[in-house]
């Protein structure tokens, strides 16, 4: 039988930062919601959760940075929303906003989940940030509890 190191969601003493975008604020906040009540139902504090609010997608790299290079977090959930419908300059904010984000958790070691919505339009947003395709602040979540639980037995 191979040896199977997986991670699960019992991680309730994880340090979270939060980084969630002000821009399309009527979906960010149902993904700040669900991430929330997901780490909450799952043991996690409030003394433990920190929401740093940014302008847009395209600031979170820069915060999502300082936040892992305090040290004071296992792990950080990205939240924001790109709606293309609305960007003419749509592939730059959410690549760059992307890009720089998984750049920052292999450069630092940090999980970060990516809670950030790329859709083409509003109501696939909205689908996607509480109501029949889920909530994507709490997938992301659940990602880093599996990803604090992992990184915990790998080390
Ligand atoms: N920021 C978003 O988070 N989502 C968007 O859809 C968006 N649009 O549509 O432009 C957006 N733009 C703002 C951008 O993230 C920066 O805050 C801005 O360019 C200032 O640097």
């Amino acid at each position: 039988m191979a040896k199977v190191i997986e991670g699960d969601f019992s991680a309730s003493t994880a340090r979270v930062g939060i980084v969630v975008a002000r821009f399309n604020g009527f979906v960010v906040e149902s993904l700040l919601s669900g991430a929330l009540d997901t780490l909450k139902r799952h043991g996690v504090t409030d003394a433990n959760i920190t929401v740093v609010r940014v302008p847009g997608a395209f600031e979170m790299p820069l915060v999502v940075r300082k936040l892992a290079e305090q040290g004071s977090y296992d792990a950080i959930i990205a939240l924001g929303a790109v709606i293309r419908g609305g960007t003419p300059h749509f592939e730059y904010v959410a690549g760059q906003c992307a890009s720089g984000i998984a750049t920052v958790s292999r450069e630092t070691g940090v999980p970060v989940a990516f809670g950030v919505l790329t859709t083409d339009t509003i109501e696939q947003a909205i689908e996607r940030s509480g109501t029949k395709a889920g909530n994507k602040g709490a997938d992301a979540a659940m990602t880093v509890l599996e990803m604090v639980s992992l990184l915990r037995q790998l080390e």
